[in-house]
């Protein structure tokens, strides 16, 4: 019995990886794009579990879904290997969209001919709601996206369901809220201001001076939650009795990004007043903790985002454990170590 999870070099693909090796006693067969890095780093990952495996794979290429496939023949496939980042995907609209749209019909199809029983799951996102018409939002809000991003990730929903309803496969598409960890990638806003500030915080501790932390819009707001308390829900998601249902996982919570810098500040213990334009000076020294700069902003951005997740709490026993305040000192405490 063997599980496909893509994407491992991501926070979310590790995490899902760790989770099964823990919970399940499948093999699991990680994967990640073949680029320089060699399958041999593999014990980076879960040492000496003779449960994981890494492959290359790399879904554009659809001999190379097939043939991993045929080779594997899993019983779930869980797709996290994206084009993620939504404000890059102005720039490379057509890797986004082949990544993100055409990785998932190339999974799909070769899921329908060599292994029609397995269940799959592909990475949703609250950016599908992008310009949202009422908040928090549920399962059936609207999709209306904002980047190219949010496109291909509504585009993939809908494919998915169109082989769901013809072909009766388990394939679904769950709408994950922003979710982060340790692990996030440091373009991320979060991990950036954590990781940022951390290394402030040492600067000033050692009497050092410090570039700035820069930042886009500070008004945004987001649903952030614990990456791990959301695979937790992926995993309940591709357990459900047939027929599936697609689900929101989500804190429940709303906080903007000064939100988040000002609480990253509090749990850093790092005096400061906040002057015009989001200028946050640090008390002691008069130096520049953080300011906006313009090149962060996005050419569409969405303004606030916020999920329901009461059907996962009824229908799948789900509940997110990590509150806003925990998340963040966790992760600058990682950061600042
Ligand atoms: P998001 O995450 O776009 O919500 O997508 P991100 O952390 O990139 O942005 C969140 C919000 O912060 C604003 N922002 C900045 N963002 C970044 N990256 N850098 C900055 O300096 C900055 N300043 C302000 C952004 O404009 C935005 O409003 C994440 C990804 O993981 C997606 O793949 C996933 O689908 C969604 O979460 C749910």
């Amino acid at each position: 019995m063997s599980v496909i999870v893509t994407g491992i070099n991501g926070q979310d693909g590790y995490y899902m990886c760790k989770y099964l090796l823990e919970h399940t006693s499948f093999m699991i067969y990680g994967t990640l794009r073949y680029r320089a890095t060699k399958l041999t780093n593999a014990k980076e990952y879960f040492p000496d579990n003779p449960r994981f495996t890494m492959l290359h794979l790399d879904i554009t290429d659809n001999v190379n879904v097939l043939n991993i496939i045929k080779k594997v023949k899993p019983q779930y496939f869980i797709n996290f290997a994206a084009q993620s980042f939504v404000g890059k995907s102005w720039d490379i609209p057509h890797v986004t969209w082949t990544t993100n749209t055409m990785g998932v019909i190339n999974i799909l199809d070769s899921l329908k001919t060599e292994c029609s029983h397995c269940r799959f799951y592909n990475a949703g996102t609250s950016e599908e709601f992008g310009d949202v018409l009422y908040s928090p939002q549920n399962e059936d809000h609207p999709l209306r996206p904002r980047s190219p991003y949010a496109a291909s990730k509504c585009a993939a929903r809908h494919i998915i369901r169109v082989y769901r309803e013809s072909y009766g496969m388990y394939a679904i598409q769950g709408w994950l809220f922003n979710h982060e960890s340790i692990r996030r990638g440091k373009d991320f806003v979060t991990r950036k201001i954590t990781s940022t500030i951390a290394s402030i915080k040492k600067n000033i501790e050692s009497g050092e001076r410090f570039e700035p932390l820069e930042l886009g819009n500070m008004n945004a707001k987001r649903d952030w939650g614990d990456a791990e308390d959301f695979i937790d829900g992926v995993w309940k998601m591709l357990n459900q009795d047939t027929p599936p249902s697609e689900y929101i996982l989500s804190s429940g919570t709303m906080y903007s990004v000064r939100d988040f810098l000002e609480e990253c500040l509090r749990v850093a213990d790092i005096q400061w007043s906040r002057c015009d334009n989001d200028v946050y000076v640090h008390t002691t020294t008069g130096e520049v903790i953080s300011r906006v700069n313009s090149d962060y902003y996005r050419l569409a951005d969405v303004n606030c985002l916020m999920g329901n997740n009461k059907k996962a709490r009824l229908e799948l026993d789900w509940t997110p454990k990590t509150d806003f305040s925990t998340l963040v000192r966790k992760m600058f405490e990682h950061d600042y170590l």
